[in-house]
């Protein structure tokens, strides 16, 4: 992806997830923006994006992290999201017996203490895949990624959903559901800071 379209999808999911009043947008509780406020809102904030733009943006996005409606009228975020206006009903599904959870590995001390914890964002965001849990964790700092038995979890009554693009979601992961890749664990964390939210 250019340097370009990765700008404007680092916008997007900056309106989309947590903060449509900069632009002065409103999302509906499913996540839903008006396509052609968000083009108007973003040029009054000073950022030229057009529909082409945005389709682009969408096509490319590694992640898929956009959906647009099939009007083709409106965008939403899959997942990340922190806005309190939104609160979109996820399809709940049983996971496969392991998910993974790339994290930093400053965070790791503070996280087997007290589980995965969803922040700011309405969920803790789980990967299918180690290899892209690794990708997820080298947003902080050094990655680290830790195992989750996600079945046993879901045996024990915690309830799992799958967003659009493939992003399984759940409220927290108890400590005794993780299991740190020991070759990571070795330099793990001094502080317990918590991280801020990237886009
Ligand atoms: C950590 C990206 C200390 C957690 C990704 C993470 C994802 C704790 C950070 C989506 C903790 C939160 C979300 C505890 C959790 N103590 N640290 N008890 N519990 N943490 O960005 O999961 O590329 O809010 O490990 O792919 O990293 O933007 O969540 O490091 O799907 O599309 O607190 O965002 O998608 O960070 O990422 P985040 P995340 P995009």
């Amino acid at each position: 992806m250019s340097k370009f379209l990765d700008d404007t999808s680092k916008f997007l999911s900056y309106v989309l997830r947590h903060e449509p009043q900069a632009i002065g947008i409103t999302l509906d509780c499913e996540g839903w923006a008006d396509i052609a406020a968000l083009i108007e809102g973003a040029r009054q904030a000073g950022k030229t994006i057009d529909r082409d733009l945005i389709q682009q943006v969408v096509d490319t996005s590694d992640k898929k992290r956009f959906s647009i409606s099939e009007d083709g009228l409106r965008i939403r975020a899959a997942q990340g999201h922190s806005t309190k206006t939104v609160a979109i009903i996820y399809p709940e599904k049983v996971p496969p017996e392991f998910l993974y959870h790339g994290t930093a590995t400053r965070f790791l001390e503070s996280i087997l203490k007290g589980g995965l914890r969803p922040g700011k964002r309405h969920y803790v965001h789980l990967s299918q895949d180690e290899q892209t849990a690794t990708a997820v964790g080298q947003r902080y700092g050094k990655p680290t990624v830790l195992k989750i038995e996600a079945l046993r979890m879901h045996q024990q009554g915690f309830k799992f959903f799958l967003a659009d693009n493939g992003v399984w979601l759940t409220d927290q992961v108890p400590p005794e559901f993780l299991t740190p890749d020991s070759s990571n664990t070795a330099d793990s964390a001094t502080t317990s800071r918590q991280p801020k939210l990237s886009t």
